[in-house]
């Protein structure tokens, strides 16, 4: 079975966030459990990048768009590595190949009459990239829930495309096709909406000159959500690309609530005008808020470094907490105590305790080789009974899009299978030699647990099954999702370790505040390389990104060589991308009284507004170089591992100039 899943592309006007990365994340685990079945899948993210708040940023940023939405773009893709996303595409709306189908696409509704010419006078929120008539406004705002921003007055020639005259055919099919847009909330939403009257939609502008020109008329630009939703089949290949005829329809768009309505409205359109299969699924989900109750986002200023997230937590604790929080059909809470409460409750105590215990016994009473099996009891029956009800809830939940039901079904199991030890006490059994058959049999089945967590959890948390299968002594074939309710899988014999803790318990004080995690103490810790990951990131954060390779601890040096190096604090007055470079940022930092220009290779991992005003280390001894005709003062001190960069921020209270030693 084919299984297309796509996420929203998202704007590239500012760095994704934990509440972008919902989306993908779930997205994730359908795409790999759908795999795990044997499906043929197809998984598709990307960025929408012709939008006039691109332009705007930009112009804020002094720079070109594409320069600008490059360097975002590269932070997107950077998350989704970080986070294990196992997308097989990922399409830039600013690339040749999604260009030339919307232009196709936009042609064609013109030539039979669905688009035409007139004149569009309303209001316009850049923000949300939405039209809005003067009396759909809440007091003279964007009567978005999430936005009430300021909305501009547009008078302009457009084009307009005929949705009133597709509302009937949407309204039948929609109602043919009761799973068509799901949660139920949602459908019952749209249905209103779209009784209420559909009015045709202007979709080009020309007040500005960024985006897919009309190709007939090429003053106007192509209003960026027609453009955007066009994504979904100029990918594949549309209209005769193998991957199109292969995967399209799709089996399901999964967004945020914001935005379903349109996707249920003008993408399901464009598609009865072109004659094209409309996608089986459009899921909305909710939203994740913070304590505090708003949406999180980055206008509200209220959102967290993701990346620093990641590396405090491991990716598979921020997977496993967003995908936990999100109940179908209401929103998520999200704070940085309920990820540790999560990590430390369900997968430290839980899960991580159940897999180092049990193996700690095999370990300590058969040497570490496990077992085989003797007479099976009431309670391993139970246990494989239980196995076969949760994987089918499990599956069951997954198909109506659940995560968060699956989860919860898994740790039943993760309780029932901790419930177990208890009950048969493989300690006192360890005493009575008569006991030793019935002692064999609970060893075994505690491996079995344990494959059997690995194997459900592997769609969830896909940096734990080959950790889990390593203490096994296994590759990752042993995940087989058919055998996730089948038992004696495992052969006698194998050696088991105990393995460091799979989810070391987390202590909140260590990270008083986000800002303060980032303070960097020269005098404790000499390995800069490390510095963060040694002293505060759990260790699983660094074992669960498999094979890394550090590059070798240079030879040793005097304390006298170190004191060579004038290290000290600077402050960042001013950041810009140096021109025609991908990498390199101009920084102008104020040290001991003096302004000076540095040169760094971070333009990949920061946006300028990201750095200005935030205190860095600089080498400040460090004889001055020239950088594409820039003279470097200095050199600033990041940490980086791979692909991930982090630059070392100082956030207590000391001044530009303060010595680092
Ligand atoms: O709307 N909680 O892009 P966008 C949960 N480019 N999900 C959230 C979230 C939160 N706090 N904040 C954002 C666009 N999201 C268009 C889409 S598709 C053809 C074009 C997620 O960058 C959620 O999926 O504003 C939401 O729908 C999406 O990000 C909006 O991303």
């Amino acid at each position: 079975m084919k299984y297309y899943i796509t996420t929203p592309i998202f704007y590239p006007n500012s760095s994704p966030h934990i509440g972008t990365a919902y989306t993908t994340v779930a997205a994730d685990v359908l795409a790999r459990y759908h795999r795990l079945l044997g499906d043929d899948v197809y998984f598709l993210t990307g960025t929408d990048e012709n939008a006039q708040k691109i332009v705007r940023t930009a112009e804020a940023h002094n720079t070109d768009p594409k320069i600008y939405v490059d360097g975002v773009v590269e932070r997107f893709k950077e998350l989704w590595r970080a986070l294990n996303i196992s997308n097989d595409d990922f399409i830039r709306t600013t690339e040749e190949r999604h260009q030339d189908v919307v232009q196709e696409i936009f042609t064609k509704l013109f030539e039979q009459g669905d688009i035409y010419k007139s004149e569009y006078s309303g209001w316009y929120c850049t923000p949300c990239e939405t039209f809005w008539m003067e009396n759909k406004l809440v007091e003279g705002k964007c009567p978005n829930s999430d936005c009430g921003r300021d909305v501009e007055l547009l008078k302009e020639e457009s084009y307009f495309f005929r949705l009133s005259k597709y509302q009937g055919a949407l309204l039948k099919f929609i109602e043919d096709h009761p799973e068509f847009i799901q949660p139920i909330s949602r459908r019952n939403e749209m249905l209103r909406f779209i009784e209420g009257g559909l009015e045709d939609l202007c979709v080009s502008r020309t007040t500005f000159q960024w985006g897919i020109k009309v190709p007939f008329d090429p003053k106007h630009v192509v209003y960026v959500w027609l453009d955007a939703l066009i994504n979904y089949i100029s990918a594949l290949g549309y209209p005769d690309g193998e991957n199109y005829k292969r995967y399209w329809p799709a089996d399901v768009h999964i967004m945020g609530k914001d935005i379903v309505r349109f996707h249920a409205v003008i993408w399901p359109i464009i598609l009865l005008a072109l004659d094209i299969p409309l996608p089986k699924v459009i899921y909305g989900h909710g939203w994740y808020l913070s304590k505090e109750g708003g949406k999180i986002s980055k206008s509200r200023g209220n959102v967290q470094d993701s990346f620093e997230l990641i590396q405090r937590y491991g990716s598979d604790a921020i997977r496993y907490f967003l995908l936990r929080e999100m109940q179908v059909g209401s929103d998520g809470t999200y704070s940085e105590d309920n990820v540790v409460e999560r990590l430390n409750s369900d997968l430290a105590n839980d899960l991580g305790n159940f897999v180092s215990r049990s193996l700690a016994m095999v370990v300590k009473y058969r040497k570490g080789i496990v077992p085989r099996t003797g007479q099976e009891g009431a309670l391993e029956r139970e246990l494989k009974e239980l196995s076969r009800e949760i994987k089918n809830t499990v599956e069951k939940s997954l198909e109506v899009l659940d995560p968060a039901r699956a989860l919860e079904e898994i740790w039943r199991f993760v309780a029932r299978c901790n419930k177990y030890v208890d009950e048969t006490a493989p300690w006192s059994l360890a005493k009575h030699e008569d006991q030793k058959e019935r002692l064999d049999t609970v060893l075994y089945t505690f491996v079995e647990c344990i494959r059997v967590m690995a194997v459900l959890t592997a769609p969830f948390m896909p940096g734990l099954a080959p950790r889990i299968c390593a203490l096994l002594g296994k590759d990752e074939g042993l995940i087989r999702w058919q055998e996730a309710d089948q038992w004696g899988i495992l052969e006698h014999g194998i050696q088991v370790q105990k393995g460091e803790p799979l989810f070391p318990r987390i202590d909140i004080s260590q990270f008083t505040t986000a800002e303060e995690t980032k303070t960097l103490d020269l005098n404790q810790n000499q390995n800069l390389d490390l510095n963060l990951s040694q002293t505060q990131a759990p260790k699983e954060t660094i074992e669960s990104v498999p094979a890394l390779e550090f590059e070798p601890i240079k030879e040793e040096i005097s304390i006298d060589d170190f004191a060579k190096l004038d290290l000290r604090v600077a402050k960042i007055l001013s950041a810009e991308k140096v021109e025609k470079t991908d990498k390199l940022m101009k920084l102008e930092v104020e040290v001991a009284g003096e302004v000076r220009t540095v040169v760094s290779g971070i333009a990949k991992h920061y946006l300028p507004e990201d750095l200005v005003n935030r205190y860095v280390v600089l080498v400040a001894n460090l004889k001055p170089t020239k950088l594409r005709g820039i003279t470097s003062q200095g050199m600033i001190l990041a940490a980086s591992q791979g692909e991930v960069l982090e630059v070392l921020m100082v956030t207590k209270d000391l001044p530009g100039g303060a010595r680092v030693k």
